[in-house]
Order: structure tokens, then sequence, then C-alpha cells
């Protein structure tokens, strides 16, 4: 299964773990709820792995992938440390992580696995991990994103996501093992600069502008079409015009490993959080028309 599991982490500091630090009143319910819908979707699949690729592990020589057994430390988002500071203790899936690893060199992709025991996990990646899983009784197969968008441009960005996909996904196959794919990222990201003086004050929040929703509806009805194609060909213009985060590749990837679905795909939740537009989207491959 795959799903678009975005990671504002506002949603974290919303439901009040007792891993996070600080503490709130509430907030992005909307968002919350819809995470409450994709988990009660998984309930009953027995998987694995989770696999995620966020943005917030920026490489700009190649993609990287967590090379080591376990992580624990302490998260601080650089922009929001008053909202997420978080206490890790993650466990990685490393052999299926090198064989993502080596199929991707393979297909000529730069690749590197990241073996430093003391590299800090980035926001995105707990986030979307904590929201799915917040047991987080499963290992993790961590994907950097790679910035090829801005040292190249959006095509060579599409055309590396797209094998990358591919060798996540013969990897997966040759493992025998079952994996759920998060794209850790929000669409539209035209947002907000100056904080509520309470941040979960929800009178504050609102898509940014209509080109934004717009475009993120757009965007959204293709996928419950089932018309991913369409989807990849037109992510170009899109992230041009929101700022969107698929400017970091993790939904190309996604839609690559699942095989360019043409099933529809369930909208669990559409809202905004400091004006950018997130969506929690799943697409469940027993939807496949057969
Ligand atoms: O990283 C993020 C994001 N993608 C969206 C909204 C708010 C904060 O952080
Ligand atoms: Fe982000």
């Amino acid at each position: 299964m795959g799903a678009l599991a975005p990671h504002p982490p506002h949603l974290v500091y919303a439901e009040n773990p007792p891993q996070n630090e600080a503490t709130s009143e509430g907030g992005w319910e909307e968002l919350r709820w819809g995470y409450e819908r994709l988990r009660n979707s998984l309930s009953d699949r027995n998987y694995d792995v989770i696999i995620v690729h966020t943005p917030h592990w920026a490489t700009f020589i190649g993609t990287h992938f967590l090379g080591v057994d376990k992580f624990k430390s302490l998260s601080v988002d650089p922009i929001f440390p008053n909202l997420f500071r978080y206490n890790y203790d993650l466990k990685v899936d490393v052999a299926l992580s090198k064989s993502i690893h080596d199929n991707a060199a393979d297909s000529g992709l730069l690749v590197k696995m990241m073996e430093n025991p003391d590299f800090r996990i980035d926001y995105g990646t707990i986030t979307s991990c904590h929201l799915v899983n917040p047991t987080w009784d499963k290992p993790i197969v961590c994907i950097s994103s790679n910035r090829s968008k801005f040292y190249f441009n959006s095509e060579v960005m599409q055309a590396n996501m797209i094998k990358l996909g591919e060798a996540t996904r013969k990897a997966v196959e040759a493992s025998g093992k079952k994996a759920l794919l998060l794209s850790s990222n929000s669409l539209s990201h035209r947002h907000f600069t100056v904080e509520p003086e309470v941040p979960e004050d929800m009178s504050q929040e609102h898509v940014t502008n209509h080109n934004q929703y717009l475009w993120d509806m757009k965007m959204i009805n293709l996928m419950r079409e089932g018309k991913s194609r369409q989807l990849i060909d037109l992510l170009p213009d899109f992230t041009e015009q929101t700022m969107a985060e698929t400017e970091a590749g993790c939904l190309t990837w996604l839609i690559s490993a699942l095989g360019f679905p043409d099933y529809e795909a369930v909208v669990h939740a559409y809202g905004t959080v400091i004006g950018t537009g997130n969506a929690i989207v799943g697409w469940d491959p027993r939807l496949a028309k057969v």
C-alpha cells in the first residue's frame, strides 16, 4: 500500500503524544481525524515495514538511505521549536534499505548509505511515521530527498524519482516483505510568515490563496480518478505555481513504486496548516481493477 502522508509538525503537537515536550489545546482536527481514518484503513493489513521518502532530509549529491539499525535522540523542528521537540526511538530495516540502494545504483542513480549512528532524523520522517503508526512497532526505511529539481530541473528530478520508485518496488518484491510506502509531503506550500499568538487558534487557519486551493483540488481529483500518469505529467506545473512540496520528489517516487496505479485513491482528509495544502490519501492495491 501507499499513502500521501504530510508532516506538518503541528499535527503531532496537536495530538499531545508523550514523546513531544510541547503541549497544546488541540487544533487541525480535520487532518488528525483523516490520519485516524488512514490508520483504520491499515488496521487489517499485516505489513512488515514502512518506507518513507522525506523532503526534510535534503541531499544535494544523490539519494541517501538510513543504514544503521536503531536511532534514538531528540528531534527539534528548526522553524517551530515551540511546537515540536520529539523524543524518537526507531528501528531501521537495513537489509531492505541496502537492497533498494543497490537496485537504484544498478539503474544508474547516485546513492549512498548513511552510516553515522549519531545522525539526527528529520522531523518529516518522524511526523509522518508517528501519525501513521504511533506505536512505532514496525521498522522503517528512510530515503532522502535529492535536490535535483534545484540543481537541474523538475524533469530531471521526475526521471530520477521514477527510477528510484522502480528500484524500490523491485527490492520490496525480492524481499517477500509487505511494505507501506509513505510520501511525506504537503501539496501547495505558500504559507503565512507570522504565527498566531496561540498556534492552534483555528480562527486563523485557511488556505493562503484561492489559486493554491484550485491547484490542490485538481491534483487530488486526479488521484481520486486513478489518473496517476496525468498527475505526474502535471506535477512540474503544479509545483511551480504553488511552490508545492512535491518539489522534493516524494510523490513521484511513490506513484512510480506503486506502478502508476489506475485504481482510485481514497482521500481521507484535506486541510491547511499555516496556509499550506495537505491531503491524506491512501492507495490500496485491493481496489485495483482485475
Ligand atoms: O514542513 C512543514 C510543512 N511541510 C507544512 C506545514 C507546516 C510546517 O512544516
Ligand atoms: Fe515540510
